[in-house]
């Protein structure tokens, strides 16, 4: 029988019925933190009542844990009451779920069976709670003992011709320790093929942000929010990813301060906003969080900003203090040739692509005209288009013409997904070399790392798709339902030898495998970690760059799994047979030695056990103090950027994937979008209505959305049309369902983030 034909014949989409739904009118406000009694009732069903209280009053508390969703920072003192929001809760719920996979699970479901399930129902089934086997000529995953599954991954990683043939992914939930023993573990096996999610993710703004301003990350801190006098949030949708984001906004206007959402959407919680926790909230309308809403079209804020900065040069050359000329003068490079390049635009053509009222403009310009403290938030809106890098780095020039660097309330402000993606960086995983972490690492930890870049996701999909990459493991997320075109990366997973993923929940790459596959469950981050009678914890850095330690406290899934940093431990403890130069056994077993590793190689980390109490401690940030020695000429640069062209054609849109209010990422919580009105119901599409009179489509259409890359068409079956305020020309559905769409092959230039939010497609009335 040929290799073809032993394949599973595993779905890689899962089930396209209709789950029968629910429209609404679109809802005005969101909530920021969530009271107590509403958090719970989505504890209760998934957790009990006794592992609910216990764990939402412990969460994002100082000796509690880190909420397992997004990575916005706690305040210093966090209240005493709640620190969280519905979706935290919701997160929490999800990973301390009292539903179990039991033995039995899989000897009555096949691979086969189980992937014609939606993401929505994998993810129901609960928690896994002991590691599985998946051998090649078989069709049900069986029990294997964890010493037998570190044998097995052992022999495959041996028998590699080059270690380049194993691929290691991370997400973003790993802790420090856990992400840095994993790193070090991949560069002591011999290679730096480490895609993590933050390819797919905030790569554009580490890109652009690393040669403009000399890191990779934010400048500014929680505080600076609340003070600053003006807050731009462009590309996010804070009401659903970010909620308690939406603290920070209310306490910035608070204080007087003014927002400006940039978004094609009028999302919930810029457009108006309420905070449970005040009575304001509770009786009142709530507040309207955006001042200035700007409803650019998909990938056009390019021209938005040039525009803006046209009309602020023009204002600045009559008044001479719109811009911040001591400021460029000592700290700026590129100023005379921004200014000559921005000469060449023209004002109406940058209005017209942009699809901005100009009464709105003006307002902006007026505003920014008259501050100084500015802040700059944005997400995925920016980052996931073929001009990701360009995009941050137009609003790194506004900030720095501004002189909004560098000084409290004011900065850079990429909001993280993932709740340790930034720190998972920081301590090691990365697919490119950083020399000098290579030089620590041969000094304190004894052996030569690799000096050769690897590969990120897309090199990886492509790795594996080639035969290149043979062994696949994944610390944690959902490779193929988060990577795009779903059915090339599925053929790449399905041409491994071997993949592995250890993880909390059953989902799709489990399902979608190498010719063996294994599953190796951990803990989540609610649960307790304890170690002969000692209770053991973790530390994270928040997306402001804060270090903090993290302790569980629930009773762990099951007695049969293991934390992240023993199983990497003893896996890479089993790999080299104890005789390595680096005591990898013990480390698993005290995660102390692991800090104290990190401090010595890891930048910036510095007596992290101790430091990590409490409040933390912020790791160093060149753009804090104004130092840009790193720098070309030793200052901040301005750059260039083009116009982004789509050139579509009468029957084309650009389609942006976004999230549903009840998901995270590939993790679906939920059928409904609450904030925007549709309940129950996953497979839509949100047009504009002159778009669907023109296209002569009606109101619960079917439709099948489909891309044509490099003359290969993609279809995404069976999505419902929703008339909805989005600009002319744009679409919006959600992701995952829509991955199939993105190729593998069109990213954003230099930071190779998938263009997931502009993917030009046809839509059509399914048959
Ligand atoms: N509850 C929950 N929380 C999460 C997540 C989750 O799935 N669920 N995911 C986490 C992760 S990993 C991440 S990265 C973040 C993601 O957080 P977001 O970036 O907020 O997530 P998206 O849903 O991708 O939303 C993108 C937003 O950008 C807008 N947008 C799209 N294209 C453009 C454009 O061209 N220009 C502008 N100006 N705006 C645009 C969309 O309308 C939308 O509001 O959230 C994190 N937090
Ligand atoms: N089309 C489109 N595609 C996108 C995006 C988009 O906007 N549009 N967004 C992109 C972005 S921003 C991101 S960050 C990626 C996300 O990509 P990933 O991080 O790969 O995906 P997640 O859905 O967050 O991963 C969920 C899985 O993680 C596991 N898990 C949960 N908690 C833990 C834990 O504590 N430890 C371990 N080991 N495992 C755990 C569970 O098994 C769960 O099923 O997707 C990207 N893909
Ligand atoms: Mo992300």
């Amino acid at each position: 029988m040929s290799e073809k034909k032993l394949k599973r014949k595993t779905s890689f989409t899962g089930s396209t019925e209709f789950t029968n739904i629910k429209l609404e009118e679109p809802m005005r406000y969101a909530a920021g933190k969530l009271g107590v009694k509403e958090a719970l009732k989505h504890g209760f069903k998934e957790m009990g009542i006794v592992r609910s209280m216990r764990a939402l009053l412990e969460m994002n508390q100082e000796d509690g844990f880190d909420c397992p969703s997004c990575a916005w920072p706690n305040p210093e003192n966090p209240s005493t009451v709640a620190e969280y929001c519905e979706n935290g809760a919701k997160a929490l719920a999800d990973e301390a779920t009292t539903n179990k996979i039991a033995r039995q699970f899989f000897t009555k479901y096949s691979v086969e069976e189980l992937s014609q399930f939606t993401d929505y129902q994998l993810n129901k089934f609960g928690r896994l709670t002991e590691p599985l086997v998946l051998r090649p000529e078989s069709i049900h995953y069986e029990p294997i003992s964890w010493q037998e599954a570190y044998g097995l991954i052992s022999e495959e990683l041996r028998s590699l011709n080059d270690p380049n043939e194993a691929i290691f992914y991370t997400s973003g939930r790993s802790s420090n320790e856990a992400a840095y023993l994993y790193g070090m573990f991949v560069r002591a096996f011999g290679t730096n093929n480490m895609p993590d999610c933050s390819n797919m993710c905030h790569e554009s703004s580490g890109v652009a942000l690393s040669e403009t301003l000399g890191i990779g990350k934010g400048s500014t801190k929680l505080e600076d929010l609340y003070a600053a006098e003006v807050v731009l949030v462009v590309g996010q949708n804070p009401g659903t990813n970010h909620p308690r984001m939406l603290s920070a906004l209310e306490k910035c206007k608070q204080n007087g301060g003014k927002v400006i959402s940039i978004n094609p959407l009028e999302e919930a919680g810029l457009v108006n906003f309420k905070n449970p926790q005040n009575l304001k909230g509770l009786v009142g309308s709530g507040e309207d969080m955006a001042d200035i809403h700007l409803a650019v079209k998909i990938n056009q804020d390019i021209p938005l900003v040039k525009l803006i900065l046209k009309r602020l040069a023009e204002l600045d050359a009559r008044d001479k203090n719109v811009f911040d000329h001591d400021f460029i003068a000592q700290y700026v490079n590129g100023y005379d040739e921004l200014l000559a390049d921005l000469v060449q635009y023209d004002e109406q053509d940058l209005l017209e692509r942009c699809g901005v009222p100009e009464e709105k403009i003006n307002e902006t310009v007026a505003l920014l005209a008259a501050k100084e403290d500015i802040v700059v938030c944005w997400a995925m809106g920016l980052t996931q288009h073929e001009n990701g890098v360009q995009n941050i780095r137009e609003f790194v020039n506004l900030l720095l013409l501004k002189g909004a660097m560098g000084k409290p309330n004011a900065g850079t402000c990429p909001v993280r997904g993932h709740s340790n993606v930034q720190g998972d960086r920081s301590v090691g995983i990365m697919h490119y070399v950083d020399e000098k972490l290579n030089q620590r690492i041969e000094k304190h930890l004894g052996f030569v790392p690799p000096a050769e870049e690897g590969v990120d996701t897309v090199g990886a999909i492509k790795a594996m798709y080639e035969g290149r990459g043979k062994v696949f493991i994944c610390l944690g997320g959902n490779f193929l339902m988060a990577a795009n075109d779903t059915e090339y990366t599925a053929q790449a997973l399905q041409n491994c030898s071997l993949t592995v993923q250890i993880s909390t929940k059953l989902n799709r790459t489990h399902l979608v495998t190498g010719k063996t596959a294994l599953i190796l469950p951990t803990y989540g981050r609610s649960e307790k970690d304890m170690k002969d009678g000692k209770l053991r914890y973790f530390t994270m850095e928040d997306s402001m760059g804060r270090v903090r330690q993290s302790r569980g406290l629930l009773k762990p899934a099951s007695d049969h799994i293991k934390s992240e940093p023993e199983l990497i431990g003893e896996l890479a403890h089993v790999f080299f047979d104890g005789k390595h130069s680096v005591n990898w056994k013990a480390m698993a077993e005290d995660y102390n030695l692991i800090r104290q590793s990190i401090d010595k190689v890891a930048k910036g980390f510095d007596n992290t056990t101790e430091r990590s109490k409490g409040v933390g401690y912020y790791l160093p940030n060149n753009v804090r103090n104004l130092d840009f020695s790193m720098l070309p000429g030793g200052k901040a640069q301005l750059t260039l950027n083009d116009l982004p062209e789509h050139n579509l054609e009468r029957d084309e849109f650009l389609l942006m994937t976004i999230r549903s209010h009840d998901q995270f990422n590939t993790t679906i919580y939920g059928l409904d979008d609450r904030y925007r009105g549709v309940y129950n119901e996953r497979r839509v599409l949100f047009m504009n209505s002159n778009d669907m009179k023109s296209h002569g489509f009606k109101k619960m259409d079917v439709v099948d959305i489909s891309s044509h890359y490099d003359n290969k068409k993609r279809t995404a079956y069976k999505f419902l049309v929703i008339p909805y305020s989005i600009p002319k020309g744009n679409l919006a559905a959600y992701f995952p369902e829509t991955n199939v769409l993105v190729p593998y092959n069109r990213y954003a230039h230099r930071s190779k983030t998938p263009i997931s939010k502009s993917v030009k497609v046809t839509v059509v009335k399914s048959e």
